[in-house]
């Protein structure tokens, strides 16, 4: 049983909730470590589909835990256990949904990015203040930014630490919707519920054929996509949603 997680199923959709209410969700190697096992058992699980990340109303994650932090010294950073469950939550396969409400901060933010589709609270904040503490992103947030709002709004919430709030990440194309906070996380399971619905092999596929597109070159990933549309054409999943469309009914997906 996780201690610093909630995790609830909503049929083939795993809600997880960061549940550190007295440190505002901050980030430390347990709770990593706990979200990194619970999305591979979310991966292995064939029932579930699609993932619901979310924290509390007031914070999704403010970050590191910065008493933690204050413990480590360089030699301790250099094997740093957090690494690893940093990568392991990067490699998750299915969709991944952040729900975030309030404060989306350092590592708070970072982990929101690794969201495939982020809906946010119109109160949520998202920012890199690492820059205050005489240090910079470590989990991706320079690369994942960058990419999310372009060069211009990433180096000044970067360099200077401001916050940027939710009607700015929605014009920034860091978030796909803004709610109003107590209908986020409803929001994020609709929006799970209707891609968990989809074939599987098709929905993954899908999501890695899009990320490929941050990654490498045009010819590269139309190559990619090329290759996933064909061994998709073999699926069973496809012929039943040719079927379905036929029979004017609506397709029953098996995953294969
Ligand atoms: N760590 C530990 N405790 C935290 C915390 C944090 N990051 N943020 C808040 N808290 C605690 C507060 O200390 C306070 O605890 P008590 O004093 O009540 O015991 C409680 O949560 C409520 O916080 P506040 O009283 O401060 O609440 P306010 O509403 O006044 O302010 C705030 C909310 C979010 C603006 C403020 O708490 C704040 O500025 N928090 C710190 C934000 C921050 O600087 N975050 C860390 C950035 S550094 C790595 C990868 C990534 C990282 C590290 C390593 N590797 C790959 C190894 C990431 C680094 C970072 O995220």
């Amino acid at each position: 049983m996780p201690h610093t997680l909630v995790v609830q199923a909503h049929q083939a959709v795993c809600l997880i909730t960061l549940h550190r209410p007295q440190a505002l969700n901050a980030l430390t190697t347990e709770l990593l470590g706990e979200l990194a096992a619970e999305l591979q058992r979310c991966a292995d699980d064939p029932q579930v589909r699609a993932v619901v990340l979310t924290g509390s109303r007031k914070a999704f994650a403010a970050g590191a835990d910065l008493n933690e932090m204050a413990e480590r010294d360089l030699v301790g950073m250099l094997d740093d256990p957090r690494q690893a469950h940093w990568q392991q939550i990067t490699r998750f396969p299915k969709p991944l949904i952040a729900a975030v409400n309030g404060y989306a901060l350092g590592g708070g933010c970072e982990l929101a990015m690794h969201a495939d589709i982020l809906i946010a609270g119109d109160d949520a904040q998202f920012g890199q203040p690492e820059i205050n503490l005489g240090i910079m992103p470590g989990a991706g947030g320079t690369q994942r930014l960058l990419r999310a709002v372009g060069k211009s709004l990433a180096m000044q919430m970067v360099l200077s630490g401001e916050a940027i709030g939710a009607r700015r990440a929605l014009d920034a194309g860091l978030v796909s919707e803004i709610t109003p906070p107590e209908l986020t996380v409803e929001r994020a399971l609709q929006v799970a519920q209707r891609i968990a619905a989809k074939a599987p092999l098709a929905v993954r596929l899908a999501k890695e054929a899009l990320l490929k597109a941050q990654d490498v070159d045009l010819a590269s990933g139309l190559r990619f996509e090329r290759h996933a549309f064909t061994l998709l054409a073999g699926t069973a999943d496809r012929n039943e949603g040719i079927r379905a469309f036929q029979d004017k009914r609506p397709a029953e997906f098996l995953g294969r």
